[in-house]
């Protein structure tokens, strides 16, 4: 991954502007997982109208090409466990009253299971070469991951968060994130619930208290932040 140029606008954003740098930024997409977005996944079994969350792709397409256009470096996560359920605890595995568990097989393959056709990230965000994909086996992106370690290496210390959904993985990863000094930026049009008054909440606690785990701004802010910079070379 590229080391972002130091020298990017601030965006437009709640509590106050998000400026740049001087450090690296990244973009990383949470999830954005056919388990959660489509019929017969992880997101329906457990009774939760999937077509909610369908309104995050178009803003996210804009959003991840005017990052690649910029040279920031993409961050892509999965949910989700080894095929054996080893990494998935017992009290995960227990937890409601879901038409299916985890393991089981659904629609689209063994639910929330590493090399299930569900398991994978949805066509239209697909990750290209160079781009990094973490898996995850708990809510948070840092939890039994490297991702703190490759942040730390590549320089990168703001992130662009997105993906879904809002009040799970993406505020359990955000409030991670800031624990280890990390500032973040929530892009309120790239995430999303299926509960939207999760969604209104869920935004609002990011940047209540002056800022108390991150800032919030819509996608048309942080693209004319990025088409404002400079191209970065690799
Ligand atoms: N259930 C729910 O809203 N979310 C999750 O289980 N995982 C993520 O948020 N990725």
């Amino acid at each position: 991954m590229s080391v972002p140029h130091p020298a990017f606008p601030a965006v437009d954003a709640v509590p106050g502007p998000f400026p740049l740098g001087p450090g690296g930024v990244a973009l990383l997409i949470i999830d954005m997982q056919r388990d959660f977005l489509l019929p017969g996944g992880f997101g329906e079994t457990l009774g939760n109208d999937v077509g909610l969350l369908r309104q995050v792709v178009p803003p996210l397409v804009e959003l991840l090409a005017a990052a690649r256009a910029a040279g920031v470096p993409v961050i892509h996560t999965r949910e989700g466990h080894r095929p054996d359920l080893s990494d998935c605890p017992p009290a995960k595995l227990r937890r409601g009253q879901p038409s299916r568990r985890i393991g089981d097989v659904g629609a689209n393959g063994r639910i929330l299971v590493r090399g299930e056709y569900g398991h994978d990230i949805i066509d239209e965000l697909a990750p290209v070469a160079g781009e990094l994909v973490v898996d995850k086996p708990g809510k948070g992106a840092f939890y039994a991951t490297d991702l703190h370690e490759v942040l730390t290496s590549t320089g990168i210390t703001q992130l662009l968060v997105t993906g879904v959904t809002t009040e799970v993985c993406v505020h359990t990863t955000v409030r991670e994130a800031n624990d280890r000094g990390f500032e973040c930026l929530v892009v309120s049009d790239c995430v999303g619930s299926y509960f939207p008054e999760f969604q209104r909440v869920g935004l609002e606690m990011v940047a209540a208290q002056g800022g108390i785990f991150g800032w919030v701004a819509d996608s048309r802010s942080v693209i004319s932040a990025l088409a404002a910079t400079p191209v970065l070379t690799c």
